[in-house]
C-alpha cells in the first residue's frame, strides 16, 4: 500500500502509470502456437490441453450430456440469480438497438445507417482461479441481441478434462451452441484460423492472461477484430467526508482480489475517511479467502490524500480508470467533469460488484488507460454499421454542381462525369 499525502502535481504522472508489460517474447511464443494450430488443428489443441492444463481430453467439443449434467449440478438459487442478471443485462443492451432515422441532407438526398450483426463471433472465458461465468452473460447477451448467427465459446478444461458447470450452464442459457475445451493462446489461434471442430470467427471477445492478450493482438494480423486491448482490472475510488470507509475498503478489495496485478487507487479529501479506509482495508483483507492475491495487488496500490474533489477528478481523468466510484454526497454535480473512465458508480450504494454481475451494464471495459480512447463492450461491439443513400433525380440535380466542382478540383474527371452524364440525360429529356 503506497500512501501519499497531498502529492505535488509533478508527481502525478508517476502515480498514474501502469506497470509496463514486456511483449516481445510473448509474440514469439504466440506465433509458434498459431503455427502449431494451423498445421495440426484439433490435435494441436489436444496436445496443448495436456501440456498447459494437464488435461486428457479426447473430444474438444462439449457434448449435450455435459451441458445437461452441468444444469443438474447448478442449484436453484444460482439459476435464479443468473436469470435476474441476464434480464437486466438484456434490458440495458436492448435499449442500445438504434431506431433507423432517415436524414434528408439536401432535398431529394436521403442518407441513413443500419446495423448488421457480425456473423461469426468467438468468446473466450479464462479458467484458472475464478470461473468467470458472469463474463459469458456480458458477451453472449449482446451478441444474441445484435443477431450474430454463430456465437462460439472457448474455455480451458480442468485437470479432469471438465469445464466449470456454471460456465456451461450460462453459455447454454444464452444460446451458445458450440462450446470448446481449449484455453490460452491456442484457443485464440483456433478461433482465428479454424480447425476441424472450431469454426474461424470474425471477431474475438473476452479477457485472459498475458498469452491470451498477446494472441488476440496477433489475431489481428489475420483480419480478425478484437473487442479491445486489455490489461489488468482496475478501480479508482473518490471519497469525500460522507463516504463510508467500510464500503470504500470493500470496493477496493473487490478489485484487488481479481489478481496480483490488479490496480487499486483510493483518493480522499477528508483525513478521517482516508485513515479509516486504510485501516479498514487491512482489516477486511485478513479474512478474504483470496487475501494473498489481494495483498500483492494492494502492494502496488495508491492511497492518496488530495485537497479537493476537483483535484481528485483531474487525477482520475489522467489515470482513466476502468471503474470509477464516486463515493460523494453530491455526485451529480461532478458528472460533467468526468472525461475518462470505463464505467462509473455513483453514490455510497453503487458498488462495483453491481456492475460486475447484475445491474445491467457491461463489465468488459477498457483498462490500462484505454478509457481515454475506447468504450466498453456494448451492442455496438457486435455490429457493423452500414450507410445507405438514395438520391432522386431531383436530388442529384440539387447536389450535382457541388460534386462536379469538388471532383474537378481533385482532378478526378470520371467522378465528375458520373454526375454530368446523368444531368445531361435529364436535360435532354426536358
Ligand atoms: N471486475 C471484472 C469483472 C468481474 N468481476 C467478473 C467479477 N466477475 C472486470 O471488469
Ligand atoms: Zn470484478
Amino acid at each position: 500500500m503506497q500512501v501519499e499525502i497531498y502529492p505535488e502535481k509533478e508527481k502525478w504522472s508517476e502515480l498514474t502509470k501502469r506497470p509496463v508489460i514486456k511483449r516481445e517474447q510473448l509474440t514469439e511464443i504466440v506465433a509458434g502456437i498459431f503455427d502449431e494450430v494451423e498445421k495440426k488443428g484439433d490435435s494441436a489443441l489436444v496436445e496443448f490441453n495436456k501440456k498447459f492444463d494437464g488435461a486428457e481430453v479426447k473430444n474438444i467439443s462439449v457434448s449435450q450430456e455435459e451441458i445437461k449434467d452441468a444444469e443438474e449440478r447448478i442449484c436453484e438459487e444460482l439459476k435464479l440469480a443468473i436469470q435476474e442478471a441476464k434480464e437486466n443485462i438484456t434490458k440495458f443492451h436492448a435499449s442500445q438497438i438504434p431506431e433507423i432515422e432517415k436524414i434528408e441532407t439536401t432535398n431529394g438526398v436521403i442518407c441513413w445507417r443500419e446495423n448488421r450483426a457480425i456473423e461469426k463471433v468467438g468468446i473466450y472465458i479464462p479458467g484458472g482461479t475464478a470461473p468467470l461465468f458472469s463474463t459469458v452473460l456480458m458477451l453472449a447477451v449482446p451478441a444474441r441481441l445484435a443477431g450474430c448467427e454463430e456465437i462460439i465459446l472457448c474455455t480451458p478444461p480442468d485437470k479432469m478434462g471438465n469445464i466449470n458447470p456454471a460456465i456451461l450452464y450460462t453459455a447454454n442459457l444464452c444460446g451458445i451452441t458450440q462450446i470448446f475445451k481449449t484455453g490460452g493462446a491456442q484457443a485464440i489461434a483456433a478461433m482465428t484460423l479454424g480447425t476441424e471442430s472450431i469454426p474461424n470467427v470474425y471477431k474475438i471477445f473476452g479477457p485472459g492472461n498475458q498469452y491470451v492478450v498477446a494472441a488476440k493482438e496477433f489475431a489481428q494480423n489475420y483480419n480478425v477484430a478484437i473487442d479491445m486491448p486489455a490489461g489488468p482490472s482496475e478501480v479508482l475510488v473518490i471519497a469525500d467526508e460522507n463516504a463510508v470507509p467500510e464500503f470504500c475498503a470493500a470496493d477496493l478489495l473487490s478489485q484487488a482480489e481479481h489478481g496480483s496485478d490488479s490496480q487499486v487507487i483510493f483518493l480522499a479529501t477528508d483525513e478521517k475517511v482516508f485513515n479509516e479506509t486504510i485501516l479498514e482495508t487491512r482489516k477486511q483483507l485478513e479474512v478474504l479467502p483470496r487475501n494473498e492475491m489481494a495483498a500483492e495487488s494492494l502492494n502496488n496500490s495508491h492511497f492518496i490524500l488530495l485537497s479537493s474533489i476537483e483535484e481528485a477528478l483531474e487525477f482520475s481523468n489522467l489515470y482513466a480508470p476502468e471503474h470509477l466510484i464516486l463515493a460523494l454526497n453530491n455526485f451529480e454535480k461532478y458528472i460533467p467533469q468526468i472525461r475518462n473512465a470505463g464505467s462509473v458508480f455513483l453514490g455510497n450504494y453503487s458498488c462495483e460488484s453491481a456492475g460486475d454481475y447484475a445491474s445491467g451494464t457491461n463489465h468488459t471495459l477498457p483498462t490500462n488507460g484505454f478509457a481515454k480512447n475506447y468504450s466498453g463492450v456494448s451492442l455496438d461491439s457486435f455490429v457493423k454499421k452500414i450507410t445507405f443513400q438514395n438520391l432522386s433525380e431531383q436530388g442529384l440535380k440539387n447536389l450535382g454542381k457541388t460534386i462536379e466542382v469538388m471532383a474537378e478540383t481533385e482532378g478526378l474527371f470520371a467522378h465528375k462525369n458520373a454526375v454530368s452524364i446523368r444531368l445531361k440525360k435529364q436535360n435532354e429529356r426536358i
